[in-house]
């Protein structure tokens, strides 16, 4: 079919996929539309090794290679592939060239109290200043220190650092590379120097020597390496280091009107943000937590990480574990018809992080905050979609303080806007518009950073104006109601009256 077909594999939390992407043009005045055709779909669980948490690597890059294949037995013939996947997570490499242990799942508990005592270390407001990034435990940099802290034999052999998605590919093409937004996530990039922080790593005692230095999106990494190539039968197509963070490539698949626009990046986690020319690491920045990430197209991202759709995932992880097997669309159905704002929660408390118990831990957040503890599944859901819409108001009005911008809607893209009622609350807290698609954002995004590559796409303008023709939005209207005003305040005086607390 069309000889200018890339393949996109995007590895969320909770799944990855395989999407192939095509531009067709049905004559020359009509501008093209993107195509996209699932390929593949599979599960992502992680594994509890012992004590720890690990992400099941081998079977991902059996997942990857599997999506190759397809793709060709499917009768595609994509000229590259990219692959973008959530942030943080690395594997070492040992002067071998063999990978190290199993790669761990950032929520692994080995990083309890690492960021107190890396900001001990090495100071807070430094930190933040020189990485521009919010403090969330699971940051490549408190997970090395653990590394570090536990005197873990791993690091005294390891030649290379490589994060996932360059993992992957190196396992693929045989080339080790380091991919830009991807390294902004660790921790240990120097965001306005725009280069790896090597003092900060010979302070912490990690040497420098592991870290590659960065490509930006759209480099080509390489070719599948012939012994791949030939095990799955395929031409030796080109692998091209996309936006490679989830969130990157899903903001580059934002259809936005607007120069300043702001998105939440709905899926495992909610990441609401804008892109901005420049980073913005000043003390009010620090003070609200937010991250500068690097995105595509010398971008940054000004963002926050929200808990996301991960609380009602555990939820219903767990419902299924005790035989109770509801769909996504039965669970927003109960949500529906239970009462309204009967409890609410901080989904960022730290305690949501990897409870053992998350509807245990729901109730007893209820009872310590002297809140109605759910009593159904419909009553859990609620209070998880409703408290998740209040918090993207408050991120976003926080956003509007930081920035000196105003937004009039919020773009949502990603897996969670299949929740439609998750689009309304959140419209209907804001108090604006919701515009949501597309879902495979990153996916998306990473297809365009492959046609700019390829030359199939002259920019990344290009891109936007391509996916604004390609998918419809959804419109989301706030529907007036004071119920919301209300519940606002409860909330902010909810998560004053825990800030309150020691
Ligand atoms: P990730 O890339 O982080 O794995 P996704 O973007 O795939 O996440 O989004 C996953 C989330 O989307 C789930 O947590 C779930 O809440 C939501 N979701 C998926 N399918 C549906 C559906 N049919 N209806 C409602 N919500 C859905
Ligand atoms: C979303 C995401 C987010 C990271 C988290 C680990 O998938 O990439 O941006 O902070 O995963």
């Amino acid at each position: 079919s069309n000889s200018s077909a890339v393949l996109a594999f995007d590895l969320g939390a909770s799944s990855g996929r395989a999407l192939l992407g095509e531009i067709t043009a049905s004559d020359h005045d009509s501008p093209g539309i993107l195509k996209i055709t699932e390929i593949h779909r599979f599960a992502n669980t992680p594994v509890q090794m012992g004590d720890h948490l690990h992400w099941n690597f081998p079977m991902l890059l059996q997942e990857v290679k599997h999506g190759i294949r397809k793709a060709f037995q499917d009768g595609y013939r994509p000229v590259s592939y990219g692959i973008d996947s959530w942030g943080v997570d690395y594997g070492l490499i040992d002067r071998n060239g063999e990978l190290i242990g199993v790669p761990y799942h950032y929520r692994d508990l080995r990083t309890e109290g690492m960021v107190e005592e890396t900001c001990k270390q090495v100071g807070r407001e430094r930190l933040f200043q020189e990485s521009g990034l919010q403090f969330m435990p699971f940051n490549t940099i408190f997970q090395l220190n653990a590394m570090v802290k536990a005197k873990s034999p791993m690091l005294d052999i390891a030649d290379k650092f490589l994060l996932t998605p360059d993992l992957l590919n190196y396992f693929l093409t045989g080339v080790q590379a380091c991919e830009f937004t991807m390294a902004t996530t660790t921790q240990l990039y120097h965001v306005t120097e725009g280069k790896w922080n090597e003092r900060l790593m010979d302070e912490l005692g990690l040497p420098s020597s592991l870290f590659l230095e960065p490509v930006q999106p759209g480099s080509v990494i390489g070719r599948l390496q012939d012994a791949v190539a030939q095990e799955l039968g395929v031409p030796a197509i080109k692998a091209i280091a996309v936006a490679s963070h989830d969130t990157e490539s899903a903001v580059v698949a934002v259809p936005a009107n607007a120069a300043r626009f702001a998105y939440l990046v709905c899926g495992t986690w909610s990441l609401l943000g804008t892109e901005l020319p420049e980073p913005l690491v000043h003390p009010e920045v620090l003070e609200e937590d937010f991250s500068n990430e690097g995105g595509a197209y010398q971008s940054y991202q000004l963002l926050k990480n929200i808990m996301g759709l991960w609380i009602l995932q555990e939820c219903k992880r767990q419902w299924g574990n005790q035989g109770l097997k509801y769909s996504y669309a039965e669970l927003v159905e109960l949500a529906e018809d239970a009462e309204s704002f009967r409890s609410l929660i901080h989904p960022d408390d730290l305690r949501f992080m990897n409870p053992a118990d998350m509807t245990a831990e729901i109730r007893d957040y209820c009872l310590e905050t002297g809140q109605p503890v759910p009593q159904s599944a419909g009553e859990y859901v609620q209070c998880i979609l409703q408290s998740l819409a209040l918090r993207y108001r408050e991120v976003l009005e926080r956003m509007e303080v930081l920035t000196g911008q105003s937004y009039d809607g919020l773009h949502m893209v990603g897996g969670g806007i299949q929740n439609e009622l998750l689009c309304r609350y959140t419209a209907n807290a804001m108090g604006r518009t919701v515009w949501a698609g597309p879902v495979e954002a990153s996916a998306i995004g990473n297809m365009l950073v492959q046609f700019v590559a390829n030359g199939t796409l002259r920019s990344r303008e290009e891109g936007v104006e391509l996916v604004k023709r390609s998918f419809p939005l959804a419109w989301y209207e706030p529907e007036s109601s004071g119920d919301w005003e209300a519940a606002f305040l409860r909330y902010k005086s909810l998560i004053g009256q825990q800030q309150a607390q020691p």
